[in-house]
């Protein structure tokens, strides 16, 4: 697993991919083999950061990772019911392209059987609550990486009530803390891996 966390890290697209279906066709778990990628997702986000990689790094590390999960996903499905246990709205608020952490709830989600509507990125609040109406999804996901995602994602929560929509909202982004999630006034905030726990919660 430290050797596909660094095969992430390094971007060894080609490698890691080889790497991956080995392992799987071997019968290894995907949700480790899952975590170990994402683990060098943050060593990419790390490096970013100490100004060892470039904006065209993180590009290619989200592809790379979009790779991945779609190699992953259908071993986790395998096996499993798959009856869905809930419709949850998902979407990176608007201002903010950041996507490649929604897409790891969208996959988590989905993996565990949940119909997962997901909006894309740069997404005004009218549609989140236009979504809810359409579908009847009972949660709503925002993720924000930006700290000036942080205002529309309140206004998100605000637009939701307003419309008397009965729907549990979950917040997540790098920078959401406990203090964000009560600003933005929602249920619960966290990881992918959260996503999932809190919808068991709620929808279970
Ligand atoms: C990759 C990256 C990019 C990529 C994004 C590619 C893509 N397709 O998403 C690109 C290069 C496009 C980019 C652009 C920009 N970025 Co940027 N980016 C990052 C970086 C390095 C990593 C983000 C990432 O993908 N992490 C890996 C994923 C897996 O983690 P995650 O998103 O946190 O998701 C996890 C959880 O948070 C959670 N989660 C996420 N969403 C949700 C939702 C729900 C409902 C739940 C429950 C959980 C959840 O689940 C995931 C797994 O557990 C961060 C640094 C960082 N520390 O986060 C900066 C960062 C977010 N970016 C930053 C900036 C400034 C920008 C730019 C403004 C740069 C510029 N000069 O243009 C633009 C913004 C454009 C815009 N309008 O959005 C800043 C934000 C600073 C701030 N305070 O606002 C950061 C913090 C970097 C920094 N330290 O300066 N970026």
């Amino acid at each position: 697993m430290e050797e596909l966390k660094m095969l992430m890290a390094d971007l060894k697209e080609d490698e890691l991919l080889q790497k991956i279906k080995e392992l799987l066709e071997a019968g290894e778990d995907p949700q480790a083999i899952f975590d170990a990628c994402q683990e060098g997702m943050s060593v990419v986000g790390s490096r970013f950061e100490s100004g060892e990689y470039f904006l065209s790094d993180l590009i290619m590390s989200g592809e790379v990772f979009r790779q991945v999960s779609e190699v992953i996903t259908p071993y986790f499905a395998e096996g499993e019911e798959t009856k869905s246990k809930g419709k949850v709205v998902i979407g990176t608020i608007i201002g903010d392209i950041h996507d490649i952490g929604k897409d790891i709830v969208v996959t988590m989600l989905r993996s565990a059987n949940y119909e997962v509507i997901d909006l894309g990125v740069d997404v005004p609040v009218e549609n989140f609550v236009n979504a809810v109406k359409e579908t009847g999804a009972s949660v709503v996901g925002i993720s924000g990486l930006l700290t000036v995602a942080f205002p529309p994602m309140k206004e998100c929560v605000e637009a939701l009530k307003a419309a008397g929509l009965d729907v549990k909202v979950m917040i997540g982004g790098a920078p959401v803390t406990e203090d964000v999630c009560k600003y933005v006034g929602a249920d619960a905030f966290g990881t992918a891996h959260d996503a999932v726990e809190f919808c068991n919660n709620w929808l279970g």
